[in-house]
């Protein structure tokens, strides 16, 4: 009887131990069946959420084409392209829409003329001055490494002023202990910067609201920032109170010409600054796009040329 009760003891055991188990592998294909049920939910959220972004890069795009005013001015009523797109909804998803003129920025990348090693000294001097407006330390050898990054030849760059060699070429970059090539040509990106010698991700986070390597050289007076203004002109100086009038001026009339910059000559130190390195409309803009449908969220970032509708880079995460 004993033995029995232990037999039926053991069987009682087992069959508790299996349904425990099954109870355990059912659960476990439930959950399983759940995890693949989401995932190709999710998989089908980004997928159309990618397919928004993408969508809204080209919404971007049409409505800078419908921009034909003259001038461009961020704020403006007349300039939609400014007001973007805020979490419009397409289907189960909402897009958002960002357009930013580039023209407001200092132009990295004319430094040096393309395929050249001549040397911009206007733009040399606006760089110089906008490093030192944002304290960044060595702003001289840093923007000697970037012509040197960016002329075809392999000379060092020598400053003319101090006569000092402070850039970087092949013999710099071929020594570190991950070897690389002097570029000897344009920036394709911001983030190209941080091979070059002295440039690391903080100081690129620092500069990037007011440099791009698109455009020309020629800055826009109504997008430009305080510093970008403040960095065009040495001799006479742009001080943050003349450039913070500029902007307290377009706010209340955008520069719609190049004519209407005779409006500086209200502010006396600035009667003799030269209008050449304004401008009064871009060319060249950056569009974001960030779309979401349900649990899927893309973001597409682009960079457009008006003339000619032309995509310049496009990057979707
Ligand atoms: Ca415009
Ligand atoms: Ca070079």
């Amino acid at each position: 009887m004993r033995v029995l009760r232990q037999e039926t003891g053991m069987v009682l055991l087992l069959v508790l131990v299996v349904i425990t188990l099954l109870a355990a592998l059912v659960t476990e294909l439930a959950f399983s069946t759940l995890v693949d049920l989401r995932l190709t939910e999710t998989f089908r959220d980004s997928t159309r959420a990618y397919y928004l972004a993408k969508g809204g890069v080209r919404a971007g795009m049409s409505i800078l084409q419908r921009d034909t005013n003259g001038y461009d001015a961020p704020g403006d009523p007349a300039e939609l392209w400014s007001m973007g797109i805020v979490q419009y909804p397409v289907g189960d998803g909402l897009v958002s829409v960002q357009i930013e003129d580039l023209a407001g920025k200092i132009n990295l990348n004319t430094l040096v003329a393309s395929d050249t090693s001549n040397v911009n000294t206007v733009v040399k001097a606006r760089v110089l001055r906008l490093f030192e407006l944002l304290e960044i330390k060595d702003a001289d050898s840093l923007t000697a490494a970037l012509i040197d990054w960016q002329d075809t030849d392999d000379r060092v760059y020598v400053d003319p002023d101090t006569g000092q060699a402070s850039g970087a070429e092949a013999g710099h970059y071929l020594q570190l202990d991950e070897p690389i090539r002097c570029k000897n040509g344009p920036l394709e990106s911001l983030d190209e910067l941080q091979l070059v010698r002295g440039f690391s991700p903080e100081l690129n986070r620092k500069i990037a609201p007011f440099v791009t390597i698109y455009g020309t050289d020629k800055i826009n007076i109504n997008s430009a920032r305080v510093e970008v203004l403040m960095a065009l002109s040495a001799d006479p100086e742009i001080s943050r109170d003349a450039a913070e009038s500029i902007i307290a001026q377009r706010k209340k009339e955008p520069f719609k010409t190049l004519n209407a910059l005779t409006w500086l000559n209200d502010i006396p130190s600035l009667a003799n600054l030269d209008r050449g390195p304004f401008t009064v409309k871009g060319n060249v803009y950056r569009i974001e796009s960030q779309a979401t449908v349900n649990d899927g969220a893309r973001r597409a970032e682009a960079v457009v040329a008006k003339t000619g509708n032309q995509l310049l880079y496009f990057k979707v995460d």
